[in-house]
């Protein structure tokens, strides 16, 4: 069987670099179909990367794919925000060839299953889709009906079916490692950003566990809310596999939480450690910062991070409550001072816009991250996403009635929400966060310092750049100085960006 597995990877970022990663999801799927079915499956996975701009060319990429595969089967990945990609691929498949079977997965159809069979896809997996994707396949093989496969969803006669649910893997040590074979590391090298925004550097997505027990209103759950972790040795076996294979040297760390358990996280940094190994890792997220210590950050930086995203998100104890993150604020603020003090360079994420917040909990939030030993900062705006609590939240308030107005913008973008001023005022606070985290001569001094030890120096203009286009800020608006001579020939470069686009991050 030929089967197309396709990444839909939705984006309006690209006016610097879209940033698009391999998709472990479909890595994983590939390796267990091919554990079970052997030579009866051949697969080819692709990444669709998805705009509003490019829509035309887009089905055209989908339809050569289609006549050169000829494929049996195409199963796609998408987000939330690939709703209308998802359909558009789907409807290209059974136009090529009726007799394709469709089947959808990953986050929007575990999400929202119902709208996701709105197009003309035979079914989805929701949830962890290894057994489920592997049992459906083997039904087809045989030419046998799958109604009763677990973890599926279907229409039967225009109405919703949705099967039992499947158990979640226990066992995370049990599943081959990713069918790393089919990823083109060309292609996801020197074109797109990374989860922390590097470019030029091949690199392998690590998953070292699966779900996540915490309950932030903001959050998916995907893949469950029950802890699962592989073990220290398999995941070092892995690594090991991709640095003997494939030369690999780079490593991200792609868990919710991957210091849930703080015994394993350092016995993983011990078995790298002792392996001798030259590797750099960072962790663009899935770090908890209140649940750090001073030992697993000394191993972390001894195994080779150099980089480490902290996403507190805001630094008001009653939205940390409302937002159900209960984040210990000053345990977090120790544990970045810390980290940074271990020479690894930080991020923090922080979201401005939550329910009935106010102008003062939004200052209080970018003193926080000025203050901190941050390195690095990204002031999101909250997007209410259908599929979570806060959603729920904000409508209950009267907001966001029509689901597709919420979809029709990005996370870095401002728009309406139930917070307690205008949209106009959210813009100039995120802008005055940025301008006054970013540009003062201890911050710029501490990029040029610390960025060198992970980023290449066009990286580090592009990290520079980011802040300046973001700021909305022409160089004469800031004083004179040593930061506006630091900054001269970004503010030129950005100034081409700002007049192109509406660009924020
Ligand atoms: C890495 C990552 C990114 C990377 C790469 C994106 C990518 N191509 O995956 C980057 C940084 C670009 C990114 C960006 C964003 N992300 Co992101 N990201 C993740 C993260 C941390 C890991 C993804 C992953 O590899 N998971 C591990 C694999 C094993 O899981 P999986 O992909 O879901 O696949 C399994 C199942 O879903 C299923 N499955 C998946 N596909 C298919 C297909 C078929 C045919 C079948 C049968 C089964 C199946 O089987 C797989 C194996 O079990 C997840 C969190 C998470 N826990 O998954 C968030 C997550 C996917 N991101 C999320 C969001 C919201 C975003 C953003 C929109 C940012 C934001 N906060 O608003 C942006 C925009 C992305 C874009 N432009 O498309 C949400 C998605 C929610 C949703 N309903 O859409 C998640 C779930 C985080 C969360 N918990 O809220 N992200
Ligand atoms: S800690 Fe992260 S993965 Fe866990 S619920 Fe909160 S946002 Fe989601």
């Amino acid at each position: 069987m030929r089967i197309l597995l396709i990444d839909i990877v939705r984006t309006t970022l690209d006016v610097i670099w879209p940033a698009v990663e391999h998709s472990l999801g479909l890595l994983y799927l590939a390796a267990v179909l091919r554990q079970e079915h052997g030579d009866a499956v051949d697969i080819t996975i692709r990444t669709l990367v998805s705009n509003p701009y490019t829509a035309d060319s887009e089905q055209r990429l989908v339809q050569s794919w289609l006549t050169e595969l000829e494929p049996d089967l195409v199963g796609i990945r998408s987000l939330t925000l690939g709703a209308q990609a998802l359909r558009m691929v789907a409807e290209t498949a059974k136009a090529h060839n009726p007799g394709c079977v469709v089947v959808a997965g990953g986050p929007y159809a575990t999400d929202a299953p119902e709208d996701a069979l709105s197009g003309p896809v035979d079914c989805l997996a929701v949830g962890e889709g290894e057994w489920t994707f592997a049992e459906l396949v083997e039904r087809l093989l045989k030419n046998r009906g799958y109604a009763d496969v677990r973890g599926l969803a279907f229409l039967r006669a225009g109405k919703f079916v949705r099967t039992p649910a499947r158990p979640m893997i226990e066992n995370l040590d049990d599943l081959p490692f990713p069918a790393w074979d089919l990823v083109d590391h060309d292609l996801f090298t020197n074109r797109y950003l990374d989860f922390t925004s590097k470019i030029f550097r091949p690199h392998g997505n690590i998953l070292s566990t699966r779900g996540c027990p915490y309950r932030c209103a903001y959050c998916h759950n995907i893949l469950g809310k029950t802890f699962r972790a592989r073990s220290p040795e398999s995941v070092f076996s892995e690594i090991r596999h991709l640095h003997d294979t494939y030369g690999l040297t780079d490593f991200q760390f792609i868990d919710d939480i991957f210091n849930l358990d703080l015994d394993r996280a350092k016995a993983i940094c011990d078995l790298i450690i002792a392996s001798g190994l030259e590797l750099t890792f960072s962790f663009p997220n899935g770090v908890r910062a209140d649940r750090m210590d001073a030992e697993l950050i000394d191993k972390m930086a001894r195994a080779g991070t150099r980089f480490m995203s902290y996403a507190v998100e805001t630094a008001s104890p009653r939205l940390q409550k409302l937002i159900r993150k209960n984040m210990d604020l000053d345990k977090a603020f120790t544990a970045i001072e810390q980290t940074t003090q271990a020479g690894i360079v930080t991020r923090g994420y922080f979201m401005l816009g939550f329910p009935g917040e106010t102008e003062e909990e939004v200052l209080a939030t970018i003193d926080y991250a000025k203050r901190s030993a941050l390195c690095g900062v990204t002031f999101f705006t909250v997007v209410y996403y259908p599929g979570t609590p806060l959603y729920h939240l904000a409508r209950s308030m009267g907001y966001f009635q029509d689901e597709d107005a919420v979809l029709d913008r990005e996370y870095v973008q401002v728009g309406e929400g139930p917070y307690d001023f205008s949209v106009d005022r959210l813009r100039e606070l995120k802008r005055q966060g940025i301008a006054e985290f970013a540009f003062t001569e201890a911050r710029l001094e501490q990029a040029y310092t610390m960025l060198p030890g992970y980023f290449e120096p066009r990286e580090i203009d592009a990290f520079l750049m980011a802040y300046v286009v973001s700021s909305g800020l022409i160089a004469e608006e800031l004083p004179a100085g040593p930061v506006r001579q630091r900054l001269a020939r970004h503010f030129l470069s950005a100034e081409r960006f700002s007049k192109k686009s509406d660009f924020y991050v």
